[in-house]
């Protein structure tokens, strides 16, 4: 049986234009999707829109527009900018939808049925920008604490979840599953807010009515977390396609920003836990990105546009820089100055280089041909190099099981300048020796079809160009994967070609 791999991103309120943080999100379970894909498994990737809440409704009447016509044309933007980073999602859901109103319904009813919603009275402070209740304990100045903005005071009636209740069993979930929540600084970080005691949570709302109606009590909207959260499960066919749902459910990954970290590992596993659904195996949840060292503010005006960057620096660069400046995981900064740096330092200088000195003396030297090598012409150099490479594979491998990005790219570049060092040492442009000239050559080529394997998920279309120079088919859907990555002896006779540089230095 094939194996499954499901993994989402957040689904992004459609108030705000697509910036260069869900841009960061999303590139990021494409790589993972890419990735697992590589390695075999039939990978379903969600991502989409949340289109409820007051946030929604309020930003519409500002705009003279209804809630709707506002979804509609953000979701017109996000859905252009997929495509030009390349994101490979399988799937793109609205909460507008009906699948979604209906997972929704279906989800209310079973935890209702269980008991753990009830009717309340809710009075407390609200963070509109943040969709979030807040507790008089927890605003900084009369303040948002988050955002630092006013917050309103209010009382209603509403229906409550019993988060209460749950505080043991998502205590013991946590423990029972390492890995649950990563990294491992923010696994303390609920651990310690759930051992604080957790407040039953209010789940509806009667001020606007902008949302899904509470099933059979419809002057209530169901809190837009709630509503939200179900996402992931409906676009796996919850609650009427059962084999899908049983294929794709648990959820392997949702990969999220800080800020949505306690919806996701606090509130979401005890809402599945209500409705007795398993809960997903991991939450992964990213670091921040400033610009130029400033928080990120429309208001500022600082707001990267990811278009803008993909466009004028291209899509490959962007989708590397983004992993290769920041450990995953950890606050960044995002500066032009730093973007090009990295293109001609690392992509440039270091993998296009060695691309193209490689082709050139496969050209100069055997016709274009790859040349097979010669056993008694392997000697320190080419061990080394060999056993480099031969340590890859496994390395990589755990390092993508926490979403290492980071340290998968350093091991991947740690080899480009191996080969660069190599070529270096080898000067085969002064080799007098025809078996040894051949055994480096073949080296050369194969080092970079192991490249072109493992810096596929971060820079599908490089990979493929680069390929296409080797005389490789370009694309690796299908194939082996360890084939792909096996080194000696698997080169020969590819006809290689000059192309255009894989990443031309930018000014
Ligand atoms: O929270 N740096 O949607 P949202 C890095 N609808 N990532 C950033 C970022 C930044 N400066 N700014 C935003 C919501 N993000 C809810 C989610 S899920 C069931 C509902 C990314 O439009 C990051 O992934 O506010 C963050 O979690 C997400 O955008 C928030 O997107």
């Amino acid at each position: 049986m094939t194996k499954t791999f499901y993994v989402t991103t957040p689904i992004y309120y459609v108030n705000d234009v697509p910036h260069i943080g869900h841009a960061y999100t999303t590139v990021a379970a494409d790589v993972i999707a890419r990735y697992k894909r590589l390695r075999g498994f039939d990978v379903h990737f969600l991502t989409g829109t949340d289109e409820h809440g007051m946030k929604v409704e309020k930003s519409a009447a500002e705009a003279m527009i209804s809630p709707i016509e506002l979804a509609n044309s953000v979701v017109e933007r996000y859905k252009k900018l997929w495509p030009l980073l390349n994101i490979s999602n399988t799937d793109f859901i609205r909460t507008t939808e009906g699948r979604h109103k209906t997972a929704v319904d279906r989800i209310w009813s079973d935890v209702k049925k269980k008991g753990d919603i009830y009717l309340g009275h809710y009075e407390d402070w609200y963070c509109t920008p943040c969709e979030t209740f807040l507790t008089e304990l927890q605003l900084v100045d009369g303040k948002c604490p988050e955002c630092l903005r006013e917050v309103e005071k209010l009382t209603e009636e509403s229906y409550f979840f019993k988060l209460s209740e749950f505080g043991d069993s998502l205590i013991e979930y946590i423990e029972k599953n390492p890995g649950f929540i990563e990294p491992a600084s923010r696994e303390r970080e609920i651990t310690n807010f759930i051992k604080t005691g957790l407040r039953d949570l209010s789940v509806s709302r009667t001020t606007f009515s902008w949302g899904i109606p509470v099933p059979d009590d419809p002057k209530h909207v169901i809190y837009v977390w709630f509503d939200a959260l179900t996402n992931y499960l409906a676009s796996v066919g919850y609650p009427n396609d059962d084999l899908k749902f049983k294929k794709y459910w648990p959820a392997d990954l949702h990969i999220i920003g800080k800020d949505i970290l306690r919806f996701h590992t606090v509130y979401w596993p005890a809402f599945l836990e209500s409705a007795e659904l398993p809960k997903p195996k991991k939450v992964f949840a990213h670091g921040w990105w400033t610009v130029d060292g400033a928080k990120m503010s429309k208001s500022t005006g600082n707001v990267v546009d990811p278009v803008a960057i993909a466009e004028e620096y291209g899509t490959d660069q962007f989708r590397f820089f983004l992993f290769r400046e920041v450990p995953f995981g950890a606050d960044g900064d995002f500066s032009i100055e730093a973007l090009k740096s990295r293109i001609n330092s690392e992509l440039a200088n270091d993998l296009g280089n060695l691309l193209s000195r490689s082709v050139s003396m496969i050209i100069k030297y055997r016709d274009g041909v790859v040349p097979d090598y010669v056993e008694a012409s392997i000697g320190e150099l080419e061990n080394e190099l060999l056993n480099s490479f031969s340590a890859l594979s496994s390395s990589i491998d755990k390092l993508f099981a926490h979403l290492n990005y980071y340290d998968v790219l350093n091991e991947i570049w740690l080899r480009v300048r191996e080969m660069n060092a190599y070529v270096g040492n080898c000067e085969p442009w002064k080799e007098t020796d025809d078996d040894k000239l051949s055994t480096v050559l073949h080296l050369l080529a194969a080092g970079l079809k192991v490249l072109s394997v493992y810096i596929n998920p971060f820079m599908p279309t490089a990979s493929e160009k680069l390929r296409v120079q080797l005389g490789l088919s370009p694309s690796l859907e299908g194939k082996d994967f360890d084939d792909e990555i096996s080194f000696l002896g698997t080169v020969n006779g590819l006809k290689v070609t000059k192309g255009d540089p894989l990443f031309p230095k930018v000014d």
